[in-house]
């Protein structure tokens, strides 16, 4: 079985945010892929779908456990993916962007389980970083062991700490932007090997709409002191109103940097720098997972089950052409 072309992957969507609809128009650009359906939990009828797509309350997913190859997990990570991810992958092969970093262990054996007794892969925590980046800190650390990785971020909106952001109580609205040291970007990128903390590498602000009567200085201290996201970082919070933040933060452009800068003899040193420039996080991020989705389709057929990330996942898996024609 080393060759799937011609039946399409029949992808389903599970939420229809940022990421829901970026999925979609990710699937429009792959032929060999077509959209059964978008699941929420809001009312369907309130979905207006592009292209004639089917909007289905969540609840009608168990009705559709037949005509699923893989179902693309599209929440986030604070909330939705912990709740979601194990009950969905005792029925479905799923895809997720599960990116709190620190609780990937966590997550991957709470698929891990459901996904292994029902028979479904559950690929976690794809993306960028968790996901690409990731790949590339891989790959850099064996190719180059005598060496120090670096990961830049941003200037950019991160998905995941604007979701955090949104669940802090008496937060209306708001995004996150991480802003990195452009100074020791140029040093590591011309191959000096700075010794830098988190700190010392980005620092992030907020831009926040307070839900009517919030007090600001306890959402301020919320979010600065909030584990995992904020704490180790310097972090400033800014209040707008809705119209502000509807006009002047709307687009969410991210990208970053991974390098990997070492030595590979007393006489040689070697720079590897992968970066990202990208004009919508969201879509980027869409488009990892569903590139991910035909490679989880794959890995069932052959029986690979259970729960899997992107280094379990062989590169040629990715790609709509066969073994020969790679
Ligand atoms: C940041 C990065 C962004 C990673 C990309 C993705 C997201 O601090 O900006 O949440 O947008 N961790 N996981």
């Amino acid at each position: 079985m080393r060759n799937f072309v011609g039946a399409s992957i029949r992808i389903g969507i599970a939420g229809y945010g940022n990421l829901g609809r970026g999925v979609q128009a990710a699937i429009a650009k792959n032929p060999d892929m077509e959209l059964v359906g978008v699941f929420t939990r809001r009312d369907p009828a309130t979905l207006s779908l592009a292209g004639g797509a089917s909007a289905f309350h969540m609840d009608e997913l168990a009705k559709h456990t037949d005509d699923i190859d893989v179902l693309i997990l599209c929440g986030g990570s604070k909330t939705d993916l912990p709740e979601q991810g194990p009950v969905l992958a005792a029925k479905f092969n799923t895809v997720d962007s599960f990116d709190t970093h620190a609780k990937i262990p966590e997550h991957f054996a709470a698929v891990d389980a459901p996904a292994t007794a029902a028979g479904k892969t559950a690929l976690i925590s794809a993306g960028w970083d968790p996901g690409m980046f990731s790949i590339n800190r891989v790959y850099g650390e064996a190719l180059v062991p005598d060496g120090q990785t670096y990961t830049f971020w941003g200037r950019g909106l991160s998905q995941g700490h604007s979701d955090a952001i949104r669940r802090v109580p008496g937060v209306a609205a708001g995004v996150q932007y991480t802003i990195p040291s452009t100074e020791a970007i140029a040093k590591v990128r011309a191959g000096e090997r700075p010794t830098l903390s988190t700190r010392e590498k980005h620092v992030r602000e907020c831009f926040v709409v307070l839900d009517e009567g919030a007090s600001a200085e306890t959402v301020r201290e919320s979010i600065v002191t909030m584990e995992h996201y904020f704490d180790q970082y310097d972090t400033t919070v800014n209040f707008i109103d809705a119209l502000t933040l509807a006009s002047e933060h709307s687009s969410m452009p991210h990208g970053g940097f991974v390098f990997r800068s070492g030595n590979t003899s007393d006489e040689h040193a070697q720079v590897i720098e992968y970066s990202l420039a990208l004009g919508s996080n969201p879509e980027f991020t869409s488009s990892v997972l569903v590139a991910y989705a035909r490679a989880v389709h794959k890995m069932n057929k052959a029986g690979q089950v259970g729960a899997k990330t992107v280094f379990d996942v062989a590169p040629g898996l990715l790609s709509p052409k066969s073994p020969e024609q790679l």
